[in-house]
């Protein structure tokens, strides 16, 4: 059982998109075991894509991230982080295959609509950047089992 940090970035909440997304990783078989909505102040947002400090997009994904609200939550389940990766699809939008996430809702790798964890140690990272261990809610149900 794996826990996976999931950020639907600026614009999915103005393209009012939310809800599809999300149905997206339900229907995987993943638990929504936290969420909320917030705008990321600068500091955090720095924080967050720290590893990308001095890449040529950096400046340009700090600003894109404050730009509006965005939809931070936590998602649970076996292998979490790689099924949510996959379901997400590639970074680079060229490689981003119909039936994903980013290939079926967006056109610009700078707008790739969608942030999933890469490794455990970053999910635990990122999770406590936005979420305090009460926030999250760990649940069950009989479903799990058909999945
Ligand atoms: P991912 O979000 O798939 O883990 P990262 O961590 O390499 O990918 O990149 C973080 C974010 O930075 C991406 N989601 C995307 O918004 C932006 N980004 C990454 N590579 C580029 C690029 N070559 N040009 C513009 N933006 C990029």
């Amino acid at each position: 059982m794996e826990r996976s940090f999931v950020m639907l970035k600026p614009g999915v909440l103005n393209r009012r998109i939310c809800g599809e997304v999300i149905s997206r990783l339900e229907k995987r078989g993943l638990n929504l075991v936290a969420v909320k909505l917030l705008k990321i102040s600068k500091e955090t947002a720095q924080t967050h894509y720290k590893e990308h400090i001095g890449k040529p997009f950096y400046e340009g994904l700090i600003e894109y991230t404050i730009s509006a609200p965005v939809v931070a939550m936590v998602w649970e389940g076996d292998n979490a982080i790689m099924q949510i990766r996959k379901t997400a699809g590639a970074t680079n939008i060229e490689d981003s295959l119909p039936g994903t996430i980013r290939g079926d809702y967006c056109l610009r790798t700078q707008h790739n609509i969608i942030h999933a964890s890469d490794t455990v140690k970053s999910a635990e990272r990122e999770i406590s950047l936005f979420f305090s261990p009460d926030e999250i809610i760990s649940w069950t149900d009989e479903s799990a089992h058909w999945f």
